[in-house]
C-alpha cells in the first residue's frame, strides 16, 4: 500500500441543516459550520465532510440537487463557501463535498427539459420508458417504498427513480452525463475542495435490459440489490471518474459502497483505486433485513466484533477503510451497538475506542464525540424523514400495531442522528435562537458540547485523546499504519485486538457491564488510553471493569 496524504487524517461529518444556525431560521447553514470550525480544530479534525449543501428543493434533504453549481439560500452563499473552504484552509483542515450524482432533483433543468422534450438530447439523461396502460417498465422497489417508475409530467412516458420520486436515476449509460458530471467535480476541485463522499454509487449501473426479477415481499415488487447483484460493470465508469477527475487532483475521495465482492476490494481502494477509501457499512448490515426496519434487530456485542474483524481481514494492506459507529442515514451508535440499559459514558467511550483503533481512517458523525443518543419519539408526525415515514408503513402493513411500529423507526429512523446538534444547555440546545426544524433531543441538558469541553472526563476529551494518540509522532506510525491482529476472539463479550507497527499495542474493550479478567503474554510497558483512572494490573493478569477500554503498549 502506498502512503497518501489522507492516510493519517481524522474526519468529522457535518449535515448542515442540523449543525448550527447563525441567522435565527432554524436551520443550519454554513456561516454556522465557519463558526465552529475552531471547536473542531481543538478536537483534533483534519478532514470535514460537509452532507450536501447544493441548491435543492430539500425532498431528501439536499440529496436532490437541482444546481451543482449553487449553494441552497437556506445554508448561504457561494461567497459562504469560499470563505469555509479558505477558512479550513488556513487551520490545515479539508472540506469535503457531498458526490449525489446517481440521481439529480426533477428540479434541475435536464429533467425540466426532458419532460418538455422526452425524445431529445435531455430525455437521454434519464432512464425513460414508454407507459403502457396497466403494466410497469420493470417491478423494482424503490428504496424509500413504492416502484421505481413515476410518469414524466406532460408525456406519455415514465422514468427511473430507485431513491424518492423527487430523485429521477441520471443515465451514466450516456457519455454525455458522464461529462458533465466530471466537469462539475473539477469545477469544484479547483476552488480547493479536498475532495468528495461519493453517495449512493453503486447505484449508477444498472443491469440491461432493464428487466423483472422475482419479487420478496407482498407487493409484488423487488429490491434493487436483486438487481444490482446482475449490474455487471460499474468498475468502467468508476475508473472514468477517477481518472478524469479526482485523481489530477490528487484528492481524497470516499466511497459509499455496499456489497463489493471481496476480489473487487483492490479495484475499490487499492493503489489507484476508484476511490482514496470506502465506508465499512458491515455492522449496519448484519442484524438487517430485505423485509424493513420492522424485521431488523440489535446486534451483539460479539457480533459487532465480528463485523470489524471481518472487514479488517478482507482489507489487510490493500487500503483503508473509513470507519464510523453512525452517520446521517443510521441510529446513533451508541444507542445502537451498546445492550438496553447499559449506555453510560464509559460504554460510549468503549465503542468509540474500539472503532477509532481500526486500521482506516475514522470517521465522526456530528455529536458522537458528546455520546448524542437516539430520539424518543411520542407519535409519527414528530417523524421528517421519508425513509422512516415509509418503513413505518411497511411496519404497519406487515401486521405492527401502531405502537409497535413507532418503535421500531424510534430505534433505526434516520432522524436519530439529525436531530440539532447540543452545544449548550440553553434553549434549543443552543443551536438556534428560532425553531429549529426537527426537534431538539430532550436529553440536552445532561449531553452538549459546552458541559463537556472543560470536564476531563468527558466522553468529547476521550475522543481527543484517541485523535491525539493517532497523532502523537511516537505512536502514529503503529496506529495508523500497523497492522491488525484480532486476539482472544472466541472470549465473549470481548473485543481485543494488537496494532503491529514499529510498536506493539493492545486495544481492549470489556463489552459487558461485568467485570473481566485477561491475562497478557507479555508484560504492560505503559498503558496510553483508559476510559477509567485505575487500571487493576497485577503481573500479567488484568481485571477489567464492565465496558472498560485500554490502549496498552505490550
Ligand atoms: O444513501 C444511500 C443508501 O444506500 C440507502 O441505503 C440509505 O441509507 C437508506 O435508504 C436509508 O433508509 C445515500 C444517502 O446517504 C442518503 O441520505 C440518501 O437518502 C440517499 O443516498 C439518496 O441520495
Ligand atoms: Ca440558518
Amino acid at each position: 500500500m502506498t502512503k497518501k496524504w489522507w492516510n493519517e487524517k481524522v474526519a468529522y461529518q457535518i449535515y448542515p441543516k442540523s449543525f448550527y444556525d447563525t441567522n435565527g431560521d432554524g436551520i443550519g447553514d454554513l456561516r454556522g459550520v465557519i463558526e465552529k470550525l475552531d471547536y473542531l480544530k481543538d478536537l483534533g479534525i483534519d478532514i470535514i465532510w460537509l452532507s450536501p449543501c447544493y441548491r435543492s428543493p430539500l425532498a431528501d434533504q439536499g440529496y436532490d440537487i437541482s444546481d451543482y453549481y449553487d449553494i441552497d439560500p437556506r445554508f448561504g452563499t457561494m461567497a459562504d463557501m469560499d470563505e469555509l473552504i479558505a477558512e479550513a484552509k488556513k487551520r490545515d483542515m479539508y472540506i469535503l463535498m457531498d458526490l449525489v450524482v446517481n440521481h439529480c432533483s426533477d428540479e434541475h433543468e435536464w429533467f425540466k427539459k426532458a419532460c418538455q422534450d422526452p425524445d431529445g438530447k435531455y430525455g437521454n439523461f434519464f432512464y425513460l420508458r414508454d407507459k403502457k396502460e396497466g403494466e410497469l417498465p420493470t417491478n423494482w422497489r424503490s428504496y424509500f417504498g413504492g416502484s421505481v417508475w413515476e410518469d414524466l409530467p406532460g408525456t406519455n412516458k415514465q422514468y427511473l427513480h430507485v431513491f424518492h420520486k423527487k430523485q429521477p436515476d441520471l443515465n451514466w449509460e450516456n457519455p454525455e452525463v458522464r461529462e458533465e458530471v466530471y466537469k462539475n467535480i473539477n469545477w469544484w476541485l479547483d476552488k480547493g475542495l479536498g475532495g468528495f463522499r461519493i453517495d449512493a454509487i453503486i447505484n449508477i449501473k444498472k443491469a440491461l435490459p432493464l428487466h423483472d426479477y422475482e419479487p420478496d415481499r407482498e407487493d409484488g415488487l423487488s429490491s434493487i440489490h436483486n438487481m444490482l447483484a446482475e449490474a455487471q460493470g460499474v468498475g468502467e465508469f468508476l475508473g472514468e471518474m477517477r481518472d478524469r477527475t479526482f485523481k489530477k487532483y490528487d484528492a481524497f475521495s470516499v466511497g459509499e459502497v455496499f456489497n463489493e465482492k471481496p476480489e473487487e476490494i483492490p479495484d475499490f481502494i487499492g493503489d489507484n483505486g476508484y476511490f482514496s477509501s470506502m465506508f465499512d457499512f458491515a455492522e449496519t448490515i448484519c442484524g438487517g433485513s430485505e423485509k424493513g426496519w420492522y424485521d431488523c434487530r440489535q446486534i451483539t456485542p460479539d457480533e459487532y466484533k465480528a463485523c470489524c474483524f471481518g472487514t479488517q481481514r478482507k482489507i489487510g494492506d490493500i487500503g483503508f477503510v473509513s470507519n464510523i459507529i453512525e452517520n446521517h442515514d443510521e441510529p446513533r451508535g451508541v444507542s445502537r451497538y451498546i445492550p438496553e440499559g447499559d449506555c453510560c459514558d464509559a460504554s460510549k467511550k468503549m465503542l468509540g475506542g474500539l472503532n477509532f483503533m481500526l486500521r482506516g481512517i475514522p470517521f465522526i458523525y456530528q455529536g458522537q464525540e458528546l455520546g448524542m443518543e437516539n430520539v424518543k419519539f411520542e407519535s409519527i408526525d414528530q417523524v421528517d424523514d421519508i425513509s422512516t415515514l415509509d418503513e413505518y408503513k411497511v411496519a404497519l402493513d406487515a401486521g405492527c400495531t401502531q405502537d409497535e411500529a413507532l418503535k421500531v423507526v424510534s430505534r433505526f429512523s434516520r432522524d436519530n442522528a439529525r436531530t440539532p446538534m447540543q452545544w449548550t444547555d440553553g434553549e434549543n440546545a443552543g443551536f438556534t435562537t428560532g425553531k429549529p426544524w426537527l426537534r431538539v433531543n430532550e436529553n440536552y441538558k445532561k449531553i452538549n458540547a459546552e458541559s463537556q469541553i472543560n470536564d476531563p472526563d468527558s466522553v468529547r476529551s476521550f475522543y481527543k485523546k484517541l485523535i491525539a494518540l493517532r497523532k502523537n509522532p511516537e505512536y502514529k506510525e503503529t496506529v495508523v499504519y500497523g497492522a491488525l491482529e484480532p486476539v482472544w476472539e472466541e472470549v465473549h463479550n470481548l473485543m481485543a485486538y494488537y496494532r503491529k507497527g514499529d510498536r506493539t499495542l493492545l486495544v481492549v474493550g470489556n463489552y459487558q457491564k461485568e467485570p473481566q479478567t485477561i491475562e497478557l503474554a507479555g508484560e504492560c510497558k505503559k498503558i496510553l488510553i483508559n476510559n477509567y483512572d485505575h487500571a487493576a494490573i497485577v503481573g500479567n493478569k488484568i481485571e477489567l471493569q464492565g465496558y472498560q477500554f485500554l490502549v496498552l503498549e505490550i
